[in-house]
C-alpha cells in the first residue's frame, strides 16, 4: 500500500519507449523495481541504474503484488501474461487498446484473482517523470486499487481516475486522440494552402497557435448544448452561415492547388444538418448524425 511511507515494490512488464522512461521514473523515486522484457537486452540498463530484470514474466510478477504492464497492444499482454499466476496482484495496463479490450481484460484478470486498473497515457516518453510536462494518465476499473496505489501510480505522470467501468480510460483516452487528430487534420490542410506561397512556415506557426487557442472554447459551447439539449444556445455563427462559408473555403483549396478531402467529409455533415432545418444551430448537430 503507497499510502504508507515505504515506496511499494513494483513490476514493471514492458521496456519500449515508454516502459523504459516509467522504470526510471519509479527508480528515481525509490521504488524499487522488477523489470522483464520479452528482448532482454533493452534491460541491460536499467540493471545498471538498480532494477532487478526478471528472466521471465512470471518471475517479474511474482516478485511484487503491483505489476504494472505497458507493452505494444492487447494481445502482447495476453501472450506475455499467458502462464503467469495473477491471484491476489494488483495489475494496472498502461498498454494502449480500445474500450472493449480493456473491459475483457479487466474480466480476464479478474478472473484469475487479480484487481484491474486500465491506463491511457496521455504523454509522450519526454513527458514522463517531468513534473510540470502536463502528462498525465486515465485511469478507470477497481477504486480500491486506484486509492491504493495512487501514490506509486501517480510518480512518472498525473493521475486521473474516470470511474469504475475499466472501458473508460481508453474511451477518454481515445477521444481526446480523436479529437486531436481532427486539429493535425486541419493544421495539414491550413500548411497546405500557404506552402506554394512566400509565407514562411515559421511565420504562419504563431498564427495558427494563436487561432486555435481562441478557438478552443468552443468545445464548452458543445458540451453545453449536449447538456441543454438546445443546440442554438450562444451560437454567433450559425450553421448556414458557416456552409455558405465552407464555399469560400473549397474554392481557395482549388485555386491553390490543394485536395480539399480533409476538409469535405465534415462539410457534408454540416450541409445534411443544414437540408434537416437546422440552420441556427452551431455544428453540434452533426454529433446526432454521426451517433444516430
Ligand atoms: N511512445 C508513445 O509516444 C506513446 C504515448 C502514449 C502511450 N503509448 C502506448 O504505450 C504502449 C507502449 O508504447 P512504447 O512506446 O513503449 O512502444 P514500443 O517502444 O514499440 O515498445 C513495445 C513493447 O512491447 C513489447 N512487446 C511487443 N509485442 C510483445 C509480445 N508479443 N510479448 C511481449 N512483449 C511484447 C516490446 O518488446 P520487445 O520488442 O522489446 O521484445 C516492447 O517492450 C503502447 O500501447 C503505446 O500505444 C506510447
Amino acid at each position: 500500500n503507497d499510502t504508507t511511507f515505504e515506496k511499494s515494490r513494483l513490476t514493471l512488464l514492458g521496456l519500449g519507449a515508454m516502459g523504459t522512461v516509467l522504470a526510471r521514473a519509479w527508480l528515481a523515486a525509490g521504488h524499487p523495481l522488477t523489470v522483464w522484457n520479452r528482448t532482454s537486452t533493452r534491460a541491460e540498463p536499467l540493471a545498471a541504474e538498480g532494477a532487478t530484470v526478471a528472466g521471465t514474466a512470471a518471475e517479474a510478477v511474482a516478485a511484487s503484488d503491483l505489476v504494472v504492464t505497458c507493452l505494444l497492444d492487447d494481445i502482447s499482454v495476453g501472450e506475455a501474461l499467458s502462464d503467469v499466476d495473477l491471484t491476489g496482484k494488483d495489475l494496472v495496463n498502461l498498454t494502449t487498446g480500445t474500450p472493449a479490450q480493456a473491459r475483457a481484460r479487466a474480466a480476464w484478470a479478474e478472473k484469475r484473482g487479480a484487481r484491474f486498473l486500465d491506463g491511457g497515457i496521455m504523454a509522450v516518453p519526454p513527458m514522463i517523470g517531468a513534473p510540470g510536462s502536463g502528462g498525465y494518465v486515465f485511469y478507470s476499473g477497481s477504486r480500491a486499487l486506484f486509492d491504493a496505489r495512487q501514490g506509486a501510480l501517480a510518480i512518472p505522470a498525473g493521475a486521473m481516475y474516470v470511474g469504475e467501468d475499466p472501458g473508460f480510460a481508453a474511451l477518454h483516452d481515445v477521444a481526446l486522440l480523436s479529437a486531436m487528430t481532427g486539429m493535425f487534420a486541419g493544421v495539414s490542410h491550413a500548411f497546405a494552402l500557404i506552402r506554394k506561397e512566400e509565407i514562411a512556415p515559421k511565420d504562419f506557426a504563431p498564427l495558427l497557435v494563436d487561432w486555435l487557442t481562441a478557438m478552443a472554447p468552443y468545445v464548452y459551447g458543445v458540451a453545453g448544448h449536449l447538456e441543454s439539449g438546445d443546440y442554438t444556445k450562444g451560437v454567433v455563427s450559425n450553421l448556414a452561415m458557416m456552409v455558405e462559408g465552407n464555399s469560400t473555403l473549397l474554392r481557395t483549396a482549388e485555386e491553390q492547388g490543394v485536395s480539399s478531402e480533409l476538409l469535405t467529409p465534415f462539410m457534408a455533415l454540416m450541409e445534411r444538418r443544414l437540408a434537416a432545418g437546422h440552420s441556427n444551430e452551431g455544428t453540434t448537430g452533426v454529433i446526432d448524425l454521426l451517433t444516430h
